[in-house]
Parts: structure tokens; sequence; C-alpha cells
């Protein structure tokens, strides 16, 4: 805006300038996970840092000639509910780039001491830099309360700051320019309308509108306020479409620019906190000399052997980070790219993949205490019911009860590649571990029971029967590998998992006693795993799994993880072939996905030092500079492989899936000594643990339903609650359980 320049903004310029030598003195907390890098980023996937609230997200590049912001929304999306049922088919549909705001600044010449980092424990971009004798600061986050992109640049000296902002659409759409303001609309070959608009104000100088585009001059700093949406909704029955989001658009821009940029960044950040801070990890000390190395320098330095064990507690944490900024209650389930995408084609239409990819995406949610981030992925899946049936009933018949789906689908519940029959039964998985975790009863009773029964349903009706009465799924395929064939492992184990869950669930619920007993039978009627010529665990009902075949895809190991009807404890014949299966599929992959889901399988296992390995892989071959991870290595950033490697590396801290819980199940010698606070465990708990060479010190499980605990130990134990030793019964050898109240604590050390 052109103002006269009076007092007040001398005053103002002051207040800047003292803010920006207070945030310079601020370091970054020492406890704070921090990313940075010594450069503005160049390549978009593998050196840009994201930002987002769940539904909308950017990535920072921190130019120094121009600062780059790209941004994406969740739901902006060509296709519809493609019933060609054909990925190539326009209905499928591509996730979209929204756009990109440039800002370029007039003030030339050399920089030093450039930093730009990605704070993850406050979820904030900062870019630092000097240049001629002056300091300058932007800082970055993508607000949840506020739902805007804020980003605040200031300098250590007034009126440095002159230049232009554009903003531009990824449709060639025409932005407008109003005073402080720049927007566009547009609306896709579907039909979705979409709309951003991203205001600036200034303190100190003038900011005016110039053909398109803003022009400030002499201002001593400037506050960028962005917000974009569509017209999607949620809703089958509404064709997915809601109001156009120019009101609601114009509403967030207008409420974040009238708040204090210092409130809005503290709201930010609470709300972040208020997830993020729920866990703590400490693996050890990393040296101070590779400490003080931007991260990839630090990466460079962990491939030529240098041991970094906080590396391995930042990545473990970004991924918490990343599904904070990905998936969070009201917007759309992390898909490929989680919500990040800069192209129209991305790669894999970056939708949601049903044959190990989205599953990936929500293994930690649970474990790592980010619950309600996991919410996104029942609401998509229980609005695509329909179409989900519907394209069902076309491919088999319009009496089939129940569902299944293709392995990839969009948010409008078209689906594209290829049947993945299980599927549907693996996303029921999620509903019913949802429950196993937090104990949310209406949740098991009004969402989570009636998905599963509805897949029940589906496997009732199509089950095929042996000459000798054991049941088969007819026609699988172990995904990406197999011929088509019954009684393939994957889909067996998966079957086997959703019937039991199912029953759990019925008895929990107190319900449908004798459908209960009909899935009871009909489990114990399938084909089990099975234990091959060379002591290998199945891949398909005939013993012919080739010894040398290294294939990413481990699908015949769901049953040890995600699963759990294979475990050391209670199955070793077949824990013992799932090893020698996994020995066999070699340490050389270094598909991202392919590293982190054998991660976690060693660790099931039991074999910490294999867990180790590939966990390491992820870090030495997988992550780019920005610690995202690269699918195939050096090409195709794939999200769920970050994902992926936390919930890997929490399956070695903590497991609970065999009924007990069990603590440092899988602990490499790579984190001797270290602790972790609040990882969550089946039945309502929640877990503290600290360890010194090798062994546990000390634990606290805290009791958020009052159930009984049941724990697995190598070592006797004691337990204290408020100070004193409570008895424990001991069960069957390694496992003592003892009763709890709601909200205590009980601590666990060795005696
Ligand atoms: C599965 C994998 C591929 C890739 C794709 C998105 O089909 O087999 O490697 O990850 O998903």
């Amino acid at each position: 805006m052109n103002q006269p320049w009076f007092p007040q903004q001398i005053i103002q310029r002051t207040v800047t300038v003292a803010m920006v030598l207070l945030l310079l003195r601020l370091p970054t907390a020492a406890a704070d996970d921090v990313l940075w890098l010594a450069e503005p980023a160049g390549n978009w996937e593998k050196e840009a840092f994201p930002l987002g609230n769940g539904r909308l997200g950017c990535m920072v590049f921190g130019g120094i000639e121009e600062e780059h912001l790209q941004f994406n929304v969740d739901s902006l999306w060509t296709g519809d509910e493609n019933l060609e049922g054909d990925y190539r088919a326009p209905g499928m549909g591509f996730y979209q780039n929204f756009g990109d705001l440039y800002v370029a600044f007039d003030t030339k010449g050399p920089v030093a001491d450039y930093r730009r980092e990605l704070n993850i424990s406050r979820a904030v971009c900062r870019v630092t830099y000097e240049q001629d004798g002056t300091t300058y600061v932007r800082e970055t986050c993508c607000s949840y309360p506020d739902q805007v992109i804020a980003c605040r640049m200031a300098a250590g000296a007034g009126g440095k700051y002159s230049g232009r902002i554009r903003l531009v659409g990824a449709h060639e759409e025409k932005t407008t320019a109003k005073q402080n303001r720049l927007a566009f609309t547009g609306a896709l070959t579907n039909g979705m309308a979409y709309e951003a608009q991203v205001l600036f104000t200034v303190e100190g100088g003038t900011i005016e509108p110039n053909g398109g585009t803003l022009v400030f001059s002499g201002c001593d700093s400037l506050t960028m306020i962005l917000a974009a949406g569509t017209d999607y909704i949620m809703n089958y029955t509404r064709q997915w479409q809601g109001d156009h989001p120019r009101a609601l658009v114009t509403s967030q821009v207008d409420r974040a620019a009238g708040r204090d940029y210092p409130a809005l960044l503290a709201s930010h950040v609470a709300d972040h906190q208020s997830l993020y801070h729920r866990v703590a990890i400490d693996l050890g000390e990393t040296e101070v000399s590779q400490l003080a190395l931007p991260t990839d320098k630090r990466l460079e330095a962990i491939r030529n052997g240098t041991a970094d064990p906080d590396m391995d507690e930042l990545l473990l944490q970004y991924g918490r980070y990343l599904l904070i900024a990905c998936s969070r209650p009201g917007t759309l389930p992390a898909n490929l790219q989680g919500l990040w995408n800069n192209r129209n084609d991305p790669p894999w239409h970056a939708d949601y993949h049903s044959n190990i990819n989205l599953q990936m995406n929500y293994w930690l949610a649970e474990t790592a205490n980010l619950a309600e981030c996991h919410r996104p992925l029942f609401d998509l899946l229980t609005a695509s019911l329909e179409p989900f049936r519907k394209v069902t009933k076309l491919s088999y018949g319009e009496n089939i009860r129940g569902f299944t789906i293709r392995t990839s689908h969009n948010p409008f519940g078209g689906m594209g590649w290829k049947w993945n029959i299980p599927a549907s039964a693996w996303y029921a998985q999620h509903f019913w571990e949802h429950y196993a975790f937090g104990q949310d009863k209406v949740f098991l009773e009004e969402v989570a029971y009636p998905y599963l029964k509805e897949v029940c349903q589906y496997w009732e009706d199509h089950l095929k029967e042996l000459p000798d009465g054991r049941l088969v799924a007819p026609n699988g395929w172990s995904p990406e590998h197999g011929p088509t064939e019954d009684g393939v492992s994957y889909d067996q184990q998966i079957i086997w998992d959703l019937f039991t869950n199912t029953i759990e669930a019925a008895q929990t619920l107190g319900v449908d006693a004798d459908y209960r007993q009909t899935l009871s039978r009909l489990r114990d009627r399938l084909v089990g795993p099975k234990i091959g010529r060379w002591g290998q665990l199945q891949e398909w009902m005939e013993d012919r799994d080739d010894p040398k075949d290294q294939h990413r895809h481990v699908s015949h190991m769901f049953a040890v993880y995600p699963g759990r009807q294979i475990s050391l404890s209670k199955t070793p014949e077949f824990a013992k072939a799932a090893a020698v299966s996994l020995e066999a599929r070699g340490f050389g992959t270094v598909v991202g996905w392919a590293n982190t889901w054998k991660t976690a399988l060693w660790a099931r296992l039991l074999n910490a030092e294999n867990a180790y390995t590939y966990f390491h892989k992820e870090v030495s071959a997988n992550a780019y500079p920005n610690l995202w991870n690269g699918c195939w290595p050096g090409r195709v950033f794939q999200i769920d492989g970050n994902f992926g490697i936390t919930a890997g590396a929490i399956e070695m801290l903590l497991q609970s899936h065999a009924g007990e819980i069990h603590l440092l199940p899988a602990l490499p010698q790579a984190w001797a000594t270290g602790s972790v606070k609040g990882l969550r465990a089946r039945g309502g708990f929640e877990v503290d643990i600290q360890w010194q060479a090798g062994a546990l010190t000390k634990a606290t499980i805290r009791s958020q339903q009052g159930r009984t605990c049941r724990l697995y130990t190598r070592v006797p134990v004691a337990v204290l609650n408020r100070g004193q030793r409570i008895e424990v019964e001991g069960l069957e050898e390694g496992v003592i359980a003892f009763p709890t109240e709601e909200d205590q604590s009980y601590v666990v050390v060795s005696e």
C-alpha cells in the first residue's frame, strides 16, 4: 500500500529491526530437531523443505535473489469415479500442482552465512543470510489453526526490501492484482473449482499492484498470507462437490492477515507441538563436529562410515513431522507423495496405492502417538464405500456382498490399475488397529466394525473350497510378482487377519455371537502358512519359491508384519521360515519402502542387527538432503519410505502385537544406550523406556484405559505404582501380568 511516511512508522521500523536482532540472537534451541542446508534449493524433491497443515502444503526454496514457494492443496485432482476402471482412463485423474509464489528481491550481491533450516520441532522453515552488511531473516510456516501459509521477511536494517511478487497458477490461470492481494481462480476438466489468494502487508515502504504482480519498495519487512482451496468435499452423495472456495479462501486470508504475525506463529507452533512433543527419542550421542555439518554433508559423512545416532533420531521424528504435516483430521489421507507435488502428471498419479504404499503411510500413526492423524484414512475409505461397491458390482455381478479394491484409487472412490482383491481386508486392519491402540469403543462400533463386517461378507461369498475341504482365495496375485492363481499366501494371511480382527471386534462389542462362530469356522479352514523345500515361508500354495529371487515385494510376510498370524513366541517354526525367506531376498535392494518393510519384519523376527542394516540403508542410500525418501535411488520421491522407516524403528523399540508389551525387542548395538518417551502399545498404554549398554534400566507404562497389562520380559523385573511394588502374576515363560488403573503409571525396573 502507498503510505505517507510518518513517525509511527519510525517506531515500527525500530521494532522490526529489534525483532530481527532478537530472532538472530535466539539460536535454535539445542533440543529442537533441525534439518539445514547451506544453500537455497535447486531441486524440488531433493532439497526444498516441506511444510504442511494436512490439507495445504508448500515447499520452500529459500532463494537469495528470489524466494520461491511451491504450494499444493490435497484435493486438487482431475478424474472422477472412473467407472471405466482403467488407470489410463481420464477418470483416474492425477493429483495436480496448485501453483508457485515468487518474491524477487532487487538487492543483489554476494551473501555470507546462508542457512536454510527446517525446524521440525516447531514446523517452521527459516532462511538467514548476510548481504552487504545487513542480516536477512525469512520465516515460513503452514498453520493448521489458521489454514494459511504465512511467511515473514525481515531484515536487520530498515528499508531493505524492494522487488516484485508473482503468483503463478499451474494451469495457465490469469492472476489478478488488487491493492496488496494477488489471486487466481480456475476449474479443472472434471469441473472442480479452485482458488488461491495471497496478501502481503509491509512495514515501512510501499506495495502496489502492477500488471498482475505486486511491486514493493523500501520496506522494512513483508508479511505474506497465502490461502488456497478447492470445492472438494468428502461426500459421494454430493458428487464430492461443495461451495466455490472463494469465500472461504478470502476469509482465511483476511482473518490471518488481521492477526499479529507473532500470535499466528505462536498458535501454529503450539498446535504442532501438541502432537510432535508426545514422543521424545534419544538413540545415542553424535560427535559435535558431525552435528555441526549441514544435513547433506552429514549424510555424506554417514555414507563414508561416520556414526550419527542423532540422524537416526531425526529420521524417526521426521516421519512423525511429515504425517502431522500431511494428514490431519478433516483432510484427505497422505497420498504417494504425502501432499507435496509440483507436477500435473506426477509419478503413479501420486494416488493411493493399496498393495503396500497407503498402508505403510499409516503404519506409524498409532505407535508413534499420532492416532488422530490416522483419521483421514478412515474418512476417505468410508466416504468411498458406495463407489467401491458400485465398481465391485460392475465387475463381479449385482448380487455381490461387500466390496474389493483395485491397486490404485483416487479421492472420488475411482479406481485404476489392476484388482488387488484382499486390499479392502488389509485396509480393514487399520480400522481394527486404531481401536486396538486407543480402545475407542464408539469408533469400533460406528466406524470400524461395519467396515470389517462388510469385507468379511465379501470373503464369505468368495472363498473357494478345495477337494479336502480347506478354503482358498481364488485368482489371487502376490503383488507385482506372481501369476494369478488360488491360495496365494498374501491373500490367505490377510483374510486370516480380517477374520481374527472381526471376531475380536464382535467379542468386544458383545454382538453377533453366531456370526463370530461362522467366521471362526471359516478361519480354521483357511489354507495356512506353509514351509517349503528350502525351509522358506511359501509365497504360493505350491512350493516353487526361488531362493535366488530378490523381488522387492515381500507380500507373503504380511503375517509377520503388519499382521500377527506369525510370531516367534506363538508360531516359532513359521517365524523361522519367514527369516529364511527374508534372508534369501538379500540385503541388496534399495527400493525405499521395501527396505523399511524389511526393517519392521526383522524387528518382528527379533533380529536387531538385520533390522538396523535396513534402517541404515534408508539413511545412507535413500535419504535426499531434505531427508525425503527416494523410492528408487536417485529418482522418484515417494513418502511411504519416510513413514515406513519410523514405523520400523519403533517396532525395534517396542512391540505389542502378540498379546504382550515387549520392551526393546530388537535393540541394535548402534543404539546401545538411549531412551524413548511416549510410544503407544495396544490395549491403551503409553510407554517410556530407558536403557543402557543394550539393557533395559527403567520403563514407565501409563495405563489410559485401566486394562490388564501383559508384559514380556527376558529378565526379572519389579513393577511399582505410586512408589510401591505391586504383585504381578507369572504367566507362560517370560510373561507377567498386572492389573492397572486408568490414568496410572507403572514403573518397570530390572531386578
Ligand atoms: C507399488 C510398487 C512400486 C511403487 C508403486 C507406487 O506398485 O511396487 O515400486 O512403489 O507402488
